[in-house]
């Protein structure tokens, strides 16, 4: 299909052209301006929710919850699913397809797998270029489920709208809560698994947290598999976001994540101009590096030299 058809079908909401919108700007990073030119004045109106926390914390169970609790109250749900890279959680992809398939037949709905697994980075470039994919197919809630770990999964969650970060009693609490590196990111704790032992040791330490932090993020008990406790989660995000506060914080966000995506793309594009010009200087020169004739950073300066010819 051509490209200017696929934007008329993602327009128009038609699931087959966002799927091929999708896999096009993951597949095609020097031609992905062509999607996001031709409908980025159709975006901004669809909020994201970012989903993160520990390996098996429930994120996928939770987020298959809050998209049918929201598509229920009639909302159009897009969901990414970051497959992580990271070794921690092999076999999520099976996973998440098994506990998010029952999605994919709901009205309104749309659920899309991405993986970093051989992307050569530019996951997030792409993971943002489908956000505005959806939110140009007139999605209202974009979910973006990630794994904390790992710097492009935080990164990526970073410039949500909200973030919600699951957290789950045992598992050595303290460490989880203070290493996770998705602390600070966090606008709710959501303490899912709460059928387990040792929920009140979580909610001591989040409450330290809290009292240490001086920042008061809410703290929700959820039941993912039983869908306890997600009407009431979601009854409270709903008008956060459009609460004036979260408006201010959304702008913030919002400059924050233009300004993120606009520097992966530079990223993206100047490695990828540099490979093009660079023809074998690099090969050449590597061997001057590996015997000490030269440096990293000479050879990285020669290389971005190249950019103004
Ligand atoms: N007991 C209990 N089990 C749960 C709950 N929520 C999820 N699980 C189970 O925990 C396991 C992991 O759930 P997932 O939803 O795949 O967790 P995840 O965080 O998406 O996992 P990764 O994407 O692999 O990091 C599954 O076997 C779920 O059925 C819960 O509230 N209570
Ligand atoms: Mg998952």
């Amino acid at each position: 299909m051509e490209i200017e058809k696929i934007v008329e079908g993602v327009l128009k909401g038609d699931t087959r052209s966002i799927a091929k919108a999708i896999t096009f700007v993951e597949n095609n990073p020097s031609d992905a301006d062509r999607v996001v030119n031709a409908i980025f004045d159709k975006t901004g109106n669809a909020k994201v929710v970012g989903i993160t926390g520990p390996p098996g914390a429930g994120k996928s169970t939770l987020t298959d919850k809050i998209t049918k609790n929201l598509a229920e109250r009639g909302f159009k749900v897009g969901v990414i699913a970051i497959d992580p890279s990271s070794p921690f959680s092999g076999g999520a992809v099976l996973g998440d397809r098994i506990r998010m398939n029952s999605l994919s037949t709901i009205k309104g709905v749309y659920v899309r797998s991405m993986a970093t697994r051989g992307m050569l980075g530019g996951l997030n470039r792409a993971c943002l270029d489908a956000i505005d994919i959806l939110d140009a197919a007139n999605f209202d809630f974009v979910i973006v489920e990630t794994v904390g770990v790992g710097q492009d999964e935080v990164d990526i969650i970073k410039v949500s709208d909200i973030n919600l970060v699951v957290l789950v009693p045992g598992l050595g609490d303290e460490i989880q809560a203070l290493k996770a590196g998705i602390m600070e990111i966090a606008d709710i704790f959501v303490v899912n698994k709460s059928d387990r032992d040792g929920v009140d040791k979580l909610l001591t330490v989040l409450s330290h947290f809290n009292s240490m932090t001086d920042k008061n993020i809410p703290v929700f008990q959820t039941v993912a598999t039983e869908g306890k406790g997600i009407d009431k989660l979601v009854d409270f995000i709903l008008p956060l976001l459009s609460k004036g506060d979260l408006k201010e914080k959304r702008k913030k966000r919002l400059f924050e994540r233009l300004k993120y995506r606009i520097m992966k793309i530079i990223q993206e594009k100047t490695v990828e101009v540099i490979m093009e010009k660079s023809g074998n200087i690099i090969d050449r020169e590597l061997i001057k590096v590996a015997e000490r004739e030269s440096t990293p950073y000479k050879l990285a300066q020669t290389l971005m030299e190249l950019l103004c010819k």
